[in-house]
């Protein structure tokens, strides 16, 4: 038996076969949320994609956005008989372009209605009417291009009244007819939303929810009735503002993760919606360098939470740049420094922290 000389394979052409075609490592937000089955996502402003550092750090970290404002009443309703999509469809145009997702946000809410609304004096029959045509009219013009509905937004009062429905124009001043009847108004919406598009996914969203404390478990008890009821509700949107103070303890993440786990086990999802860590800043916007170190703590622990369970299926932050943020007009700029980019759109440590915890989770099936 004769043997041939051996060929032997350069060790240049081995590495660069096993680096063309070992697994890449993600090096953007996106790709890493796409090896493990989630969205990431970011609330959007329509005047500022024509900003080109804005619009190309968008498309290339997120797979999902979701209109900030441009859903809202305040924007789409001029007045009671038209509707203006113009800023929202400029936002779905964005993300049709780009391959993203969109959330809608959102159909009932007690803030930034339109004053004619709030200052018109209307039966609850002729605001019911009203309700029922902006909800069919809005979700049925938008059917297959927004997958998930926020269809009600912070529905349950806070501080003392926490877990308690809150006093609004839809729920007894004068309300849509349900007043006193709990949560019956919302169970409506909820049925109207899924009339006009029976495909999307219908969200509850929430702020201050996120641990198990009395609202979650007032929202707990609503949602769990309208599985019972057989009202249409698909999933929970967590908003995840959080605040870092210094000295105070962090956010208990025990807490969320058990929250997340029971409402995942109603079959619903869960939507991380309008996640930001807000930070102490001096008068130049800038937060100390300890401060954004804990801040990626939080970020990395937060979606490791989500990413433990298959029921949690998007992690969404309140914008990505810190040029642009509801925090600063909101805290008369003491606070900010809130988001996953500073303000010349560089990644910070809460980048990287996000970026690992999506790369490092298991691919998980079910999701
Ligand atoms: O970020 C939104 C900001 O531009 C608006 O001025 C503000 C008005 O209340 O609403 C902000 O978004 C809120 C969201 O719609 C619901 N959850 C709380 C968000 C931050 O206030």
């Amino acid at each position: 038996m004769s043997h041939g000389p051996k060929t032997r394979i350069p060790i240049w052409i081995l590495s660069a076969v096993y680096f063309a075609f070992a697994a890449p490592v993600p090096d953007t937000l996106r790709e890493a949320a796409h090896h493990s089955g989630i969205f990431i996502g970011t609330a959007v402003r329509p005047a500022q994609l024509s900003e080109p550092a804005y619009a190309a750090t968008l498309a290339r970290e997120f797979n999902m956005l979701e209109p900030e404002d441009a859903l809202k009443w305040e924007v789409l309703r001029p007045d009671p008989q038209s509707f203006d999509f113009h800023q929202a469809d400029q936002l779905i145009d964005f993300a049709t372009r780009h391959n993203m997702k969109v959330r809608g946000h959102t159909l009932v809410w007690h803030r930034q209605t339109p004053v004619w609304l709030t200052a018109g004096s209307f039966t609850p029959d002729q605001l019911s009417k009203l309700l029922e045509a902006h909800i069919k009219t809005v979700v049925g013009h938008y059917r297959g291009k927004i997958f998930a509905w926020d269809v009600a937004n912070e529905a349950f009062d806070e501080g003392n009244r926490a877990g308690q429905l809150r006093s609004t124009i839809w729920y007894d001043q004068p309300g849509i007819g349900d007043a006193q009847q709990g949560s019956a108004y919302l169970a409506r919406c909820f049925r109207w939303a899924h009339d006009a598009d029976p495909q999307a996914l219908l969200f509850y969203n929430e702020a201050e929810a996120e641990e198990i404390n009395r609202k979650s478990d007032a929202i707990y008890a609503m949602v769990r009735d309208f599985k019972r009821q057989g009202v249409p509700i698909d999933g929970i949107g967590f908003q995840m503002h959080l605040a870092m103070q210094t000295g105070a303890a962090p956010p208990d993440f025990a807490s969320i993760s058990s929250n997340i786990a029971r409402f995942t086990a109603l079959g619903l999802q869960v939507h991380i919606t309008e996640m930001d860590v807000s930070l102490s800043v001096d008068a130049n916007g800038n937060a100390s360098n300890a401060d954004l170190q804990q801040q990626a703590t939080i970020y990395r622990q937060i979606a490791q939470a989500c990413l433990a369970h298959p029921g949690c299926t998007a992690i969404q932050t309140w914008g990505f740049t810190d040029k642009y943020s509801w925090i600063g007009s909101h805290s008369r700029k003491t606070r900010g420094a809130a988001l996953p980019f500073d303000r010349n759109y560089q990644p910070k440590p809460a980048y990287e922290a996000l970026r690992d915890a999506l790369e490092s989770a298991h691919p998980v099936a079910g999701r």
